[in-house]
């Protein structure tokens, strides 16, 4: 880990000294945020606390095995109610969804992040930008503390894993990794609910409007990137909701012969959601996003801008 160890040190001894810890796991979730918020809060019924595990929108469906034996709110609690806050896969208090003036009052607030984009925004940061998941550096931290991993503490941080090196197949799924999740199985973990959750649970639906973004998918000559648009009126045509459209962009990124595919789609917020995606180290798609005020990693990234899409006479077009 590229932490420090006074980092990690103070992160362990938070862990043990609360009693009442909130963990905070981001907006319209994946499974690094509620694999890793999820195995903390395993973490802590262990150790005889009682955590509370937050996240703004609900566990999609497909991640819905994580939410077995746990429980959500969709609000943060009182400072005063907290002895610990702990925000997971989250690079700014912005990205939790929750009011970031009312995630910053919880104190004291640890950060686990492993985006390149992290702004630190914890009183205690644990940003390991070099690792794969946040799972990854939970597996550390669980690790560390001598604490035993269970059935479900392993089936969540694997699910981490496993989503965010796209089932052990990105660049990021170094050795490192690949003894983390060999570890997790031995103590149980679901590989095979998960590979099929994950990769092989898509609605047709889903794939009806995955078919519409394939079918528009053009490349800008002048950038090499491959380009696509969703917008609401495809939803509501096909009969998917926003969370189908996640997963489209990883499956952009097998176009060969161009430096990074990019998908444009409207949200029902009025914004428009841009996801990078690259497979060539030469280019680093975190930069990119974050000219447009979002962030990532260096091979996915996203952000976010005001706007529609209209389609015009010389093809579809930001308005
Ligand atoms: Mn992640």
């Amino acid at each position: 880990m590229t932490v420090t160890t006074e980092t990690f040190q103070l992160v362990l001894n938070a862990i043990r000294t609360s009693g009442h810890p909130c963990l905070i796991a981001h907006r319209h979730p994946d499974g690094d945020t509620l694999g890793a918020a999820v195995a903390a809060y395993h973490l802590f019924k262990k150790l005889g606390k009682a955590p509370i595990l937050a996240c703004l929108d609900e566990i999609p469906g497909y991640l819905s095995f994580l939410g077995e034996e746990v429980t959500l709110t969709h609000e943060l609690p009182d400072p005063s109610a907290v002895d610990l806050a702990m925000a997971f896969d989250a690079s700014s208090a912005d990205y939790t969804g929750f009011d970031p003036e009312r995630v910053l009052a919880l104190k004291p607030l640890v950060v686990v992040d492993h985006h390149a984009t992290n702004t630190e925004f914890g009183t205690i940061n644990l940003i390991d930008r070099e690792a794969a998941a946040t799972c990854e550096i939970m597996f550390a931290v669980i690790t560390a503390l001598g604490i035993a991993i269970d059935k479900r503490i392993a089936t969540a941080l694997l699910t981490g894993i496993f989503t965010d090196t796209n089932g052990f197949e990105n660049a990021n799924t170094t050795d490192h990794v690949l003894t983390i999740a060999s570890s997790l199985l031995r103590k149980g973990a679901r590989l095979r609910l998960i590979t099929k959750q994950i990769f092989k649970s898509r609605k047709i639906t889903t794939l009806k409007l995955w078919g519409r973004a394939l079918e528009r998918l053009r490349k800008n000559q002048e950038l090499g990137i491959a380009t696509t648009v969703l917008t609401l009126d495809d939803l509501s045509a096909c009969g998917a909701r926003e969370e189908d459209a996640e997963g489209l962009a990883n499956l952009l990124n097998i176009i060969a012969d161009v430096n990074a595919a990019l998908i444009l789609r409207e949200t029902s917020d009025g914004m428009i959601k841009g996801s990078l995606r690259t497979t060539s180290d030469a280019v680093d798609v975190a930069k990119l996003a974050q000219l447009l005020g979002g962030g990532g990693h260096k091979k996915a990234a996203g952000f976010s801008i005001e706007g529609r899409i209209e389609k015009t006479a010389s093809g579809w077009k930001v308005v």
